[in-house]
């Protein structure tokens, strides 16, 4: 692939794409300009308030506490993430690590841990909550704030896309599986030697990007940090072999309304980003 559009200022290796395949997830250092992540910085603010974001921090019942806050979809609405969740070269990125010809969107997330969030992500995978089936999809977790595993850095149990395993949905900052959902639960991943062993993660910083493959268990600390917010975009793309497949007790978007399981993804849901016009 030649130079590529956008803001990244590198391709992506073929080491780095090697250990995509392998492991599951792979860190992109310096793949994006940073002061085009950084401005993202008010946006994210702005979707903070907006109706898309819930206080997920309240599921885990502890009283007040710094917020742990997440939203979903906010390219609909504000046309900053749009031009930020569109760009060509996050759909080049996510096309080269997929190994697809094309790219779409399936959506974008807002993912902030208030300085002493004292929540976990619990350990999930993409795929429990995606409508969706298929081998190329994955997620790009982009910071923008310096973060390391003492304030939040996202965690990978290393090969678990591999697994030929499909897993409920959870809570995000509680263990127990949304009602209504089917698959098994998440195993507990941190109280398992053997899985423990195989947990992974790494400091970011914003520039940085951290990609893992919609199946890949992940999950993330509380943000234990007195004064260092952490703020993350998260953006999900889905390549040429994704359909439509909907799973029981997950709401439904309104664009997604009237698609049946097999259908390939419909433009107006799922906008492409690579190739770019
Ligand atoms: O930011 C987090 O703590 C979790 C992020 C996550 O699960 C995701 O982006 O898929």
């Amino acid at each position: 692939m030649g130079p590529v559009a956008g803001f990244s200022r590198r391709d992506v290796t073929d080491e780095e794409a090697a250990a995509f395949d392998l492991d599951g997830f792979v860190v992109l250092r310096d793949i994006l300009d940073p002061a085009v992540v950084l401005a993202m910085a008010e946006p994210v603010d702005r979707a903070l308030g907006a109706p898309e974001t819930a206080d997920v921090g309240a599921f885990a019942g502890k009283g007040e506490q710094p917020a742990f806050r997440a939203g979903v979809d906010h390219w609909r609405a504000d046309p900053a993430f749009a031009v930020f969740s569109l760009d060509p070269a996050l759909g080049a990125i996510s096309a080269r690590l997929l190994g697809s010809g094309a790219v779409n969107l399936y959506e974008d997330s807002i993912l902030v841990k208030e300085p002493g969030a004292p929540f976990r992500t619990e350990f999930h995978t993409d795929a429990a909550y995606f409508h969706i089936s298929g081998e190329q999809a994955c997620t790009l977790w982009i910071p923008l704030d310096e973060v390391d595993a003492s304030s939040g850095a996202l965690e990978y149990v290393r090969g678990s896309h591999r697994w030929d395993r499909e897993f409920r949905p959870n809570l995000f900052t509680v263990p127990d599986s949304i009602p209504g959902t089917e698959g098994e639960p998440v195993p507990d991943v941190l109280g398992d030697a053997g899985l423990r062993e195989l947990v992974v993660g790494s400091a970011l910083g914003p520039g940085d990007v951290a990609v893992h493959h919609y199946r890949t268990i992940h999950g993330s600390p509380a943000n234990t940090h007195a004064t260092r917010r952490r703020r993350a975009i998260s953006l999900r793309y889905c390549g040429d072999d994704v359909r439509y497949r909907f799973r029981a007790g997950m709401p439904v978007r309104r664009t997604q309304r009237g698609h049946t399981d097999g259908d390939p993804l419909d433009p107006l849901d799922c906008p492409r980003v690579w190739p770019g016009a």
